[in-house]
């Protein structure tokens, strides 16, 4: 394939070419920006090419790359062959990076809001004046509410690291971020039971049961290519969803679970192991705390009982569990990751993770392995300052049973703004975050904008939160700028460092976010904590891993040969018992159900359906809609409902229909799909945007997080985002 920047591939041609465990490749895409960069008589051409590693940044999984660079213009985006937590591959996503570094969509330099927030009246700011406001800004709101009067929500990033130290020195222990509406209840799941949070040995297992989890879609690498390759093995995979996904497409055996009920599933399948004694006696003596008390608690919960809460036949339920065991201890019950299902989601999350610990899985082949050793150094910075005005405590502070201190809860926080109690805040720092399109319950979102008095959103586009913001700063992209090193892991995948360097000098007037809290820091009068730079702080962060450096410049990543099965060979488990808690002791304590206890998700009204949440392969939550390459594969989002729900109001395919919640309403088209429950409606998500800065998907689709009513888990506080009952209506033209 030519790589020749004027001879751009089509976008259809894209898609023949990209696409997961394919080295597929792109060239620049034509668009008004790359143009205006490429002088048009230097043609790109192929003996002048550079070609840098670094780590792809369309999601979070960081695959490694090789980026092909032509005239300072990346013209391609290729696998890193020896990045092994990637299997040597890229997806449509990570092809699509280079649409994403020239798109015309980008911010370019920062704005102040003129108009009122949200009417796209803006003013093109210096960087100084910009920081000088800025600065003014958090001044202001720590004088008048205290330095707590700042909240601070950093996004998944490599650099996200310096948002938090920014707010610690700063002074605010209010941060909240993307976590507590993803993952947090199933991290609390699992270290509530093992004492750490897994990764799944998803290559060398023979037996997997996934529930609510969409490895196929919904990528995680290197599981997602892991579990293609086991299947070719042989391996089993029972699918546990209410829609017809890819992965259930391609699994053994796929269950139209009614939602919410997938604890009843799992305690009978605990009950069957249970009862007929197919778990390591031994094992469990050694290494379960609790095994008696489960014993009884399970009785109650058999096949029989268990069929009529999630509509799986008692006899399958049987049969997988002696399926299960049988496989043991390569057996895994995935853990999965964004579980804001619902309002017990712990609890539903430590079912699977207490049928783990029986399968006996824990750190041996083809279960659940325990982190391994990384060598990344924690950076040693100066004590960050007291302040004695301070309140007590976060705001959110005690709103669920056993929150994340780091990363709060947005929900609770969100609410505590808006009754501005136990105390007010003021100013909101948003970085690579977007709660507006990604927090259920956008008007609340905007009842609590309507409580601040400064917002400053630092991104690369124009996203809903930045539209309503007041001070916007350019960012460059994971292509531009130089990160920090991250350690990763994941299945059997060496443990391994990666860190980016720019592929190409930042774009426009963009600065990293490191800079801007170091140049907000120096007019804070807390120019010390930031008093170096990240090429200095990237050096401590590896100073124990000597051949570091060289590995990262000659191979784009470095391995830490450290030990995959084992790790917990004499060593304690961080539980309160020191073994793998079946029976929770510290819940008992706190007046929380020590064992999971099965509640029945509340039902369905007649007239109304369950809205799901998921995602697709080629969009990453409600960042590439926009992405001149990937939104063409889906230029809007739209309604799935099965064809007798749809016969049933009228509905027939692309009719346009209303769908609306006690919280938001939405306009989509609709379309019939077999492969979703009749009592269950699902949309992709990052559509119906605020924001006119996106213009390829302004005007389409409606928006999921305007519909989404907020529950949240009890335990964690994370966002529930399976408990919305809504309307479905066809809208009369
Ligand atoms: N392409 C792509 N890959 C991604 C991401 C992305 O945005 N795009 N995001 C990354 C991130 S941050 C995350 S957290 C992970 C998310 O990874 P997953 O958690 O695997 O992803 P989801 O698509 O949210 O899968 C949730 C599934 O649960 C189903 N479901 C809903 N209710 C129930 C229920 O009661 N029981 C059962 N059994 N199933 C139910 C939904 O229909 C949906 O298919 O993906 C990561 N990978
Ligand atoms: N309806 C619905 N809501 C969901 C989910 C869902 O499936 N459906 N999933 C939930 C999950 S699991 C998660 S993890 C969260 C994720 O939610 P968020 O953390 O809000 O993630 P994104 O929606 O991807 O928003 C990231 C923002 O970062 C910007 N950005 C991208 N790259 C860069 C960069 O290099 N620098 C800077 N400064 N900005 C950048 C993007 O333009 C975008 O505005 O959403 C949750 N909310
Ligand atoms: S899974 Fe795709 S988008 Fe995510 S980091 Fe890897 S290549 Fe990039
Ligand atoms: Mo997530």
């Amino acid at each position: 394939m030519s790589s020749n920047i004027n001879t751009p591939i089509s976008r259809r041609n894209f898609l023949k070419w990209s696409g997961a465990a394919t080295a597929a490749t792109v060239v620049g895409t034509k668009t008004p920006v790359l143009h205006a960069l490429v002088p048009s008589d230097k043609k790109a051409d192929a003996s002048n090419a550079e070609y840098h590693f670094s780590a792809c940044d369309m999601c979070l999984n960081k695959c490694g790359l090789v980026a092909r660079v032509e005239n300072n213009v990346v013209t391609k985006l290729d696998p890193n062959q020896k990045f092994l937590k990637s299997r040597g591959m890229l997806c449509a996503r990570g092809n699509a990076g280079i649409a994403q570094l020239y798109d015309p969509d980008r911010l370019k330099y920062p704005l102040l809001r003129k108009g009122k927030r949200g009417e796209g009246k803006w003013q093109r700011l210096s960087w100084d004046e910009a920081l000088d406001y800025a600065a003014e800004q958090l001044k202001k709101i720590a004088d008048e509410y205290t330095r707590c009067g700042v909240l601070f929500s950093p996004g998944s990033d490599m650099q996200s690291t310096f948002v938090h130290w920014f707010a610690e020195v700063f002074g605010s222990y209010n941060v909240t971020t993307h976590e507590s509406a993803c993952l947090l209840s199933r991290n609390r799941a699992y270290l509530d039971t093992f004492g750490e949070v897994p990764f799944s040995d998803v290559l060398h297992t023979k037996y997997i049961i996934m529930a609510g989890a969409n490895r196929y879609e919904a990528l995680i690498t290197p599981d997602s290519i892991d579990l293609m390759s086991t299947r070719k093995n042989g391996t089993k995979l029972v699918v546990l969803d209410p829609r017809y996904t890819k992965t259930a497409a391609l699994a053994d055996e796929w269950y139209p679970v009614r939602p919410g009920t997938d604890m009843a599933f799992f305690l009978a399948i605990i009950h069957v192991i249970i009862s007929e004694k197919l778990y390591d006696q031994a094992y469990a003596f050694e290494k379960l705390y609790g095994l008696e008390q489960l014993s009884e608690h399970v009785k109650q919960y058999s096949p029989e009982w268990a069929e009529g809460e999630c509509e799986i036949p008692a006899k399958d339920i049987t049969r997988i569990a002696r399926e299960l065991a049988a496989a043991a201890p390569a057996a895994i019950v995935y853990p999965g990751r964004r579980t804001s299902d619902y309002v017990n989601s712990t609890q539903i999350r430590r079912s699977m993770a207490i049928l783990n610990a029986l399968l006996g899985n824990w750190d041996r082949p083809g279960g659940l392995l325990a982190a391994r050793q990384v060598g990344l150094s924690r950076v040693e910075l100066p004590e960050a300052p007291f302040y004695e005005d301070n309140p007590d405590d976060r705001l959110d502070i005690g709103k669920a049973h056993m929150m994340f201190e780091e990363e709060g809860s947005f929900k609770h926080m969100r609410d505590a703004i808006i009754e501005a109690k136990p105390y007010p805040i003021k100013g909101w720092f948003v970085y690579k975050h977007n709660p507006l399109q990604s927090e259920a319950n956008r008007q609340r979102t905007l009842e609590m904008m309507e409580k601040l008095d400064f917002i400053l959103t630092v991104d690369i586009a124009m996203s809903d939160t930045a539209w309503m913001s007041d001070l916007v700063l350019p960012a460059p992209s994971y292509l531009e700028r130089q990160d920090p090193a991250s350690g990763l892991q994941g299945s059997s995948a060496c443990a391994c460092v990666v860190t980016r360097n720019p592929v190409v000098p930042a774009l426009f007037e963009s600065k990293p976010v490191f800079e801007i809290l170091k140049e907000l820091a120096n007019r804070l009068e807390l120019g010390e904590y930031f008093d170096f730079t990240l090429e200095e702080y990237r050096k401590q962060q590896l100073k124990n891993l000597p051949d570091a450096e060289r590995a990262l410049r000659e191979d784009g990543v470095y391995y830490n040969p450290s030990k995959l099965y084992g790790v917990y060979e004499g060593r304690i488990y961080k539980t309160k018992s020191k073994k793998i808690e079946l029976y929770n002791e510290r819940y008992a304590e706190m007046g929380v159900d020590p064992m999971p206890v099965y509640k029945s998700p509340r039902k369905v009204p007649s007239g109304r359906f369950r809205m799901v949440v998921g995602r697709n392969a080629y969009f990453t939550h409600c960042t590439t809609q926009n992405n001149a390459l990937l939104h063409e594969l889906m230029p809007e989002n739209s309604l799935w409902i099965h064809p007798k729900a749809a016969a049933g109001l009228g509905i027939k395919e692309g009719d346009l229909v209303e769908v609306s919640s006690a919280v938001g309403r939405g306009e989509l088209k609709a379309s019939l799909k077999d492969g979703i429950r009749e009592d269950t409606v699902y949309m992709a998500s990052g559509f119906g945007v605020l924001s006119k800065g996106l213009t390829n998907i302004y005007g389409k689709g409606a928006c999921m997080a305007e519909i989404l009513e907020d529950f949240s888990d009890e335990l964690s506080g994370n966002m529930a985002m399976h408990e919305t009952f809504v309307k479905v209506a066809r809208k009369v033209a």
